[in-house]
């Protein structure tokens, strides 16, 4: 079935992964109890993963060459689909090529947000002041990404930060609606309030033009919204967009100054998984 198709029928779910490693995991893992049975349906390429890394900062500074080699080799353990996170897509020129670069290589989704000029990641808020990109140049880029995909394999979706950047409801309901009429064939909607409630208004006010259009959402700031809520409120895809990545700082930070204050490890080891585990991970060589 095509991604978009999914993406139209779905209540979906994906897993940011930085890397070979956590896009095996978030790819293998599963989750089953009785007749429920959960995976993961797809990976999210995040920028801001991405990014952190390499020890750069979440403003357009990663070139999409060095992403791309890490995608080859997610792709290489997984066969899940992936969305690709490529900010602003930044000028016209540039938005072209990385549009029918990522499609060439089988990328699924692209998402490209509203956003122009210096770029922060949009979980500042409105505490590091940015611009939103005006409606006719938008309109212009979402025409340009389906332009320079090689097939309609690959979904392009537009992201409205209305929201993040406090311009409202009414603003995020227009430029959907703008974005659709453009040829958006999904929106991601952002939102970095706890309780959503901005979020579901505009999928409503949307979905009541264009019942079918598949709404994204990003969950990071209201991670107590249980997915069969965001699902019942029109969501079609929720992104996990940094979990695997979170989930290893302070493990990795403590046991650097456990093992400086203790000089040896064992104080560690129990937090650790063994190395017999790691030997069971890695994938064996092939047998002649
Ligand atoms: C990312 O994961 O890079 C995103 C989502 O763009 S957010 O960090 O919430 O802006
Ligand atoms: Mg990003």
């Amino acid at each position: 079935m095509k991604f978009l198709e999914k993406l139209i029928n779905g209540q979906m779910r994906i897993m940011e992964c930085h890397d070979a490693l956590s896009g095996m995991i978030a790819s293998q893992a599963s989750f089953s109890l009785d007749d429920d049975y959960k995976e993961f349906d797809g990976l999210w390429i995040s920028s801001l993963c991405d990014s952190l890394v390499r020890g750069r900062p979440d403003m357009e500074v990663v070139d999409i060459s060095d992403r791309l080699q890490m995608i080859e080799k997610i792709k290489s353990v997984s066969s899940k689909d992936i969305i690709v996170d490529i900010d602003s897509g930044g000028n016209i020129s540039q938005l072209f090529y990385t549009v029918k670069t990522l499609s060439e290589r089988g990328i699924n989704g692209i998402v490209i947000e509203d956003k122009i000029g210096i770029k922060f990641n949009s979980l500042y808020g409105k505490d590091n002041p940015q611009c939103q990109d005006t409606i006719e140049n938008f309109r212009k880029k979402i025409s340009i990404a389906l332009k320079a995909r090689i097939n309609d394999d690959t979904v392009i979706i537009a992201r409205i930060e209305s929201l993040t950047l406090g311009k409202g409801i009414d603003d995020a309901v227009f430029r959907g609606i703008e974005y659709i009429e453009a040829g958006a064939e999904a929106l991601l909607i952002h939102c970095i309030t706890r309780q959503a409630d901005d979020l579901f208004k505009v999928i409503e006010k949307i979905k009541r033009k264009y019942p079918s259009i598949p709404i994204v959402a990003v969950p990071t700031k209201f991670p107590e919204i249980e997915e069969e809520v965001l699902f019942d409120r029109g969501v079609n895809l929720v992104i996990y967009a940094n979990h695997l990545l979170r989930a290893i700082i302070q493990p990795m930070e403590k046991v650097a100054v456990s093992i400086l204050k203790n000089g040896r490890t064992s104080d560690v080891e129990h937090h650790l998984i063994s190395i017999n585990e790691v030997l069971n991970l890695i994938p064996k060589g092939i047998e002649v």
